[in-house]
C-alpha cells in the first residue's frame, strides 16, 4: 500500500468499454480515491471526449454493489444467496471442477463463453482463461461475434473480407455527395470511434445530402435534420434490391466497373427483372413489402446513382435480423453498380478498421490480440473444418479471411468444435442427442451477462439450471451472476494498468487510478492463480509490467511518456486515411479482392456450394420468420427491435445513478398503436408474445413508424415473484434462432403491448 498522499494529482487514462469507442479521462484522485473525472479538454482536433457514462465511472467503480471477493453459492441456483470466501478456496473449487469436468466428460464439456468487456484491451481479456484452459486440454469456444455475424458473412461473400476492412475512415465522407444512414445511427453508437461526435459535426456544414433510412427517427437523423425513411425491420434488402431495379431500368448502372471488378450481375439483373422467377422487384413490389413508398424508393435510387460519390453507411443492426445477411449483401451490390467503391466520398459500411501498419497497435477487438493469447486448443484441433460455412465449406478451402488468433478465440469458428454464441443455451440443453458435438457439464463466463444479452432468457435460465458447475468473473451481482456456483471478483479499469488502441487515431494507456477494491482483481492476476492451482508452470514467463512494455516498445511508442500522458494522438493530418478497397480498384492486377474469383462476387459460387436455398449465391429478399405478413401476426401485430442505448453500454451502467435519472427505460410505440391500446404516455404496460413478457413504462412517439416497437436492449432482466420480468429486458421476447448466416436475431420478433393494470399487474 502506498502512503496515503493528500495532494490531489491527476491521472490520465482510457475509458474503452463495449460501446467500442475510446474516450480519454483525466481523473482527479487525492488520498487514493477518485474524486472527480475529466475528459479531453485540448482544442486541437480530434477530439476523444467522454459521454456521459465515462464522466459518471467514478459511480460504477464505488457503487456499493460492487462484487469486491469471491463467492460461493448457499441457496438454489439463480435465488441469489451468496457466502464469502477467500481467493484459495474459489480458486481450488474450480480447478477441481474443470479437472472433473474433463475426466469424466473430456475437455469439449467445458464452455468458455466470454464477450468484449472492455474492448481494445491488450492484457485483460477474456482471453487469458483461454490461456489457461487451452493447457489443460482445451475446451469448446464460440464462433463470430454476437454484433455483426451478418454484416460480417455478407462482406466475406463479396468482398472475401473481413467487413471492417470494407469500410473506409470517416474522413472519407468529407468527399461524398449524398450519405445514406441505413440502420446506423452513428451520433449514439459511434461503432469504432470515440471521435464521430466531432466528424458528424463537422459533416454538417460538408453540404452533403443526408438520409436516414430506420425504423426510428434517429437522433442521428435529428442531429442532420435529414430525409427519414420509415422502413419496416427486416425488409432492408427488399428496398435495396428495388433500387437497383431502378438503376438498371434507368440504364444508370456503371457498367463498365462492373464488368471490370464484379462476377454476376448478370444473374443479379435477371432476379430483379422477374426473370428468374417471375416477379420483377419493382419499387411498387418493395412498397408492399417494407412500407416505403414506391416514389420514395424512385427518387432514392436515381439521386444515389447520380450523385457521386456517394456513401452508404450500412449498419449492423437490419444484418441481425431474420436473413439479415441479405441486406449487407444487397448493400455491396448497390455500391457497385454506381461505382462507389475504391473511390474517396463513396463506400458502404459503418466502422473501418484499416490496419495497414501490423506494428502499429490498432484497434481489435478483445481476444483478437495475440499478446498472450493461449495458442492452438486442443478440442479446435481435433475437429473437422466445417462444412456450413463460408470459408471453410467442403473443408477444401483455406479460411479467405482470419485475424490473428492462434487459439481461435472469441473469432474462432474454424471447426465443428466450437458453437454459434446465440446457441449456446440449446447446446446445452440438448447436448449430443440435438446434434451438438458434445454434453456440456461446466460453463466458464468471462466479462458476459448472458442471460441479460442474449436471445430468449428464460431458455438460457433453464440451460444454467441444467449445468454441473457455472463460475463467472464479475464487477456486479447480474442477473446472469446469480446463477454462478462460484463469483469471483473482476476489479475495473481503473483499477489496472493496460494498453489501448483506439480505431485509426490514438494509441493510450489506461493507467492504473487506484487500487483494487476489496479483493478483486484483474484478469492477469485471476488467469495467473487459476494457471497455478491447474498445475501449469508456462502461464505467463513475465511479469504484467514486462508485457505491457515490450508492447508499447514494439508500437515505436516511448512508454514512458505515454504512461505519463495516457494517450498518444496522432494528429490530424497524419490520421490514418484509408479508402476501402482503393489498391484492388487502383491497380487491380496485383491486388485483386480476397474471393476465390478476385472479383466483388455479387454471384458467389461458394455461396451457391452450399446448396442451401437459405443462403442464395446472389442477394436475395427473403421475407423474414416474424415479420408483420406472418401468420403470427393476427396474434402478435407488433414488430420488436432493440436498440443500443445512449446511456448504457449494453447492461453496463444501468446502475449508476448519475446515467440511470437522465431518461427511463421504456419501450416506444407510435400515438396510433397506443391509442388503439389506449395507452397513454408513461403508462405501464405488458410486452409479451410466447417466449415471455416484460412490464415497463411506455413512450409514445411520433419517432417510431407504426406496427415498430422498440425496448433498448441492456436494461436488467428482474423477474418478479411470477416469473414475469419488470426490467424491461428486451431479450425475454428474443429468439435464439439465428438467421442463416450466423447473425443473433435481435431485431426479428412480434409481439403485443398492452396496458399492464389490465392483468392486475
Ligand atoms: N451508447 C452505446 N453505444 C454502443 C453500444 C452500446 O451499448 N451503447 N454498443 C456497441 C456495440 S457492441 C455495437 S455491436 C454497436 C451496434 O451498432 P448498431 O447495430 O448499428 O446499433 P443499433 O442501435 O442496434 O441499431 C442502429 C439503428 O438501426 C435501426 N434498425 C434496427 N432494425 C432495423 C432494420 O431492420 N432496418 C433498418 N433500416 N434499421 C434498423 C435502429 O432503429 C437503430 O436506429 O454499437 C456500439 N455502440
Ligand atoms: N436484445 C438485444 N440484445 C443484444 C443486442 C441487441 O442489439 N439487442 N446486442 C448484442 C451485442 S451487439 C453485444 S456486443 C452484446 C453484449 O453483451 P455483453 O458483453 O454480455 O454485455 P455487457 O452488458 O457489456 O456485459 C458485460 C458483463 O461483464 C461484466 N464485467 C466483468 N468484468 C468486466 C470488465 O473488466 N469490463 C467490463 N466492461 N465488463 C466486465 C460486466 O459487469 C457485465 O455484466 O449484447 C448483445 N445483446
Ligand atoms: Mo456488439
Amino acid at each position: 500500500m502506498k502512503d496515503p498522499d493528500s495532494t490531489e494529482k491527476i491521472i490520465n487514462t482510457i475509458c474503452m468499454d463495449h460501446c467500442t469507442n475510446a474516450c480519454f479521462l483525466k481523473v482527479h484522485v487525492k488520498d487514493d480515491k477518485v474524486i472527480r473525472i475529466e475528459t479531453d479538454d485540448q482544442d486541437s482536433e480530434p477530439h476523444f471526449k467522454a459521454c456521459a457514462k465515462g464522466r459518471a465511472y467514478r459511480q460504477l467503480l464505488y457503487h456499493p454493489d460492487r462484487v469486491k471477493y469471491p463467492l460461493r453459492r448457499t441457496g438454489a441456483r439463480g435465488e441469489g444467496k451468496f457466502e464469502r470466501i477467500s481467493w484459495d478456496e474459489a480458486l481450488e473449487t474450480v480447478a477441481a471442477e474443470l479437472k472433473r469436468v474433463k475426466a469424466v466428460y473430456g475437455p469439449r464439456s467445458t464452455i468458455l463463453l466470454s464477450s468484449g468487456g472492455d474492448v481494445g484491451s491488450y492484457l485483460h481479456y477474456g482471453g487469458l482463461i483461454d490461456r489457461v484452459l487451452v493447457r489443460v486440454g482445451g475446451y469448446t469456444g464460440t464462433q463470430g461475434t454476437v454484433s455483426d455475424k451478418g454484416t460480417e458473412f455478407a462482406a466475406k461473400a463479396t468482398y472475401g473480407s473481413m467487413h471492417y476492412k470494407g469500410a473506409s475512415t470517416r474522413d472519407n465522407l468529407f468527399n461524398s455527395r449524398m450519405i445514406i444512414f441505413w440502420g446506423f445511427n452513428a451520433a449514439i453508437t459511434k461503432c469504432f470511434g470515440g471521435h464521430t461526435p466531432s466528424t458528424l459535426a463537422k459533416l454538417k456544414e460538408s453540404g452533403a445530402r443526408i438520409v436516414s433510412i430506420d425504423p426510428r427517427y434517429t437522433e442521428t437523423a435529428a442531429f442532420f435534420d435529414a430525409q427519414w425513411i420509415p422502413i419496416r425491420p427486416g425488409t432492408d434488402a427488399a428496398m435495396a434490391i428495388a433500387m437497383a431495379y431502378v438503376i438498371i431500368n434507368e440504364n444508370l448502372q456503371e457498367q463498365n466497373f462492373l464488368d471490370k471488378f464484379t462476377l454476376g450481375f448478370d444473374e443479379f439483373k435477371s432476379y430483379v427483372l422477374g426473370k428468374e422467377d417471375g416477379t420483377p422487384k419493382t419499387p411498387a413490389w418493395a412498397e408492399e413489402i417494407s412500407g416505403v413508398p414506391a416514389d420514395t424508393i424512385v427518387n432514392l435510387a436515381k439521386e444515389y446513382a447520380t450523385a457521386k460519390p456517394s456513401a452508404i453507411m450500412d449498419s449492423f443492426a437490419p444484418g441481425r435480423s431474420a436473413y439479415g445477411e441479405q441486406f449487407n449483401r444487397a448493400i455491396h451490390v448497390l455500391v457497385a453498380m454506381t461505382g462507389n467503391i475504391g473511390v474517396p466520398g463513396g463506400g458502404g459500411g459503418c466502422g473501418a478498421m484499416p490496419g495497414a501498419d501490423p506494428n502499429r497497435p490498432l484497434f481489435m477487438l478483445n481476444g483478437a490480440h495475440t499478446l498472450m493469447s493461449g495458442g492452438k486448443n486442443p478440442v479446435d484441433l481435433a475437429s473437422p473444418y466445417r462444412k456450413d460455412s463460408l470459408e471453410f465449406q467442403r473443408g477444401k478451402r483455406k479460411p479467405t479471411f482470419s485475424i490473428p488468433s492462434p487459439g481461435h478465440y472469441y473469432y474462432g469458428g474454424a471447426t465443428t468444435a466450437f458453437l454459434n454464441r446465440v446457441q449456446v443455451a440449446d447446446a446445452i440443453l440438448k447436448g449430443k442427442g440435438g446434434g451438438y458435438p458434445a454434453n456440456y457439464k461446466l460453463l466458464f463466463l468471462v466479462t458476459i451477462n448472458w442471460a441479460n444479452q442474449y436471445g430468449d432468457t428464460n431458455k438460457i435460465i433453464k440451460a444454467l439450471q441444467k449445468l454441473d458447475f457455472v463460475v463467472v468473473t464479475e464487477q456486479f451481482m447480474t442477473s446472469t451472476a446469480k446463477f454462478a456456483d462460484i463469483i469471483l471478483p473482476h476489479n475495473t479499469l481503473l483499477e489496472r494498468n493496460d494498453f489501448v488502441s483506439a480505431p485509426t487515431m490514438f494509441t493510450g494507456y489506461r493507467n492504473k487510478v487506484v487500487d483494487s477494491l476489496g479483493e478483486s482483481k484483474s484478469m492477469f492476476e485471476i488467469a495467473q492463480a487459476l494457471a497455478a492451482k491447474l498445475g501449469i508452470t508456462d502461464f505467463s514467463g513475465k511479469p504484467e509490467e514486462q508485457w505491457l512494455r515490450e508492447a508499447v516498445e514494439k508500437a515505436g511508442i516511448d512508454y514512458d511518456k505515454i504512461r505519463k500522458e495516457g494517450i498518444e494522438k496522432l494528429p490530424e493530418d497524419e490520421c490514418e486515411s484509408y479508402v476501402a478497397f482503393e489498391r484492388q480498384i487502383r491497380d487491380p492486377e496485383n491486388h485483386p479482392f480476397k474471393t476465390p474469383s478476385g472479383k466483388i462476387e455479387i454471384y458467389s459460387q461458394a455461396l451457391a456450394d452450399l446448396e442451401d436455398p437459405e443462403i442464395p449465391p446472389i442477394p436475395k429478399y427473403i421475407e423474414p420468420w416474424e415479420s408483420q405478413d406472418a401468420p403470427l401476426s393476427k396474434k402478435y401485430p407488433l414488430q420488436l427491435i432493440t436498440t443500443h442505448f445512449w446511456r448504457r453500454v449494453h447492461s453496463r451502467f444501468e446502475n449508476v445513478p448519475w446515467v440511470k435519472e437522465l431518461e427511463p427505460q421504456s419501450v416506444y410505440i407510435n400515438s396510433v398503436d397506443a391509442k388503439h391500446r389506449g395507452i397513454e404516455e408513461g403508462d405501464v404496460v405488458k410486452v409479451y408474445n410466447d417466449r415471455g413478457k416484460t412490464i415497463l413504462t411506455a413512450s409514445v412517439t411520433e419517432r417510431m413508424m407504426p406496427g415498430v416497437v422498440d425496448i433498448p436492449e441492456g436494461a436488467w432482466y428482474s423477474p418478479g415473484e411470477d416469473g414475469i420480468d419488470r426490467g424491461g429486458c428486451p431479450n425475454v421476447l428474443l429468439s435464439d434462432v439465428p438467421s442463416p448466416g450466423g447473425a443473433f436475431c435481435t431485431n426479428t420478433a412480434l409481439v403485443e403491448v398492452e396496458k399492464a393494470e389490465k392483468e392486475g399487474h
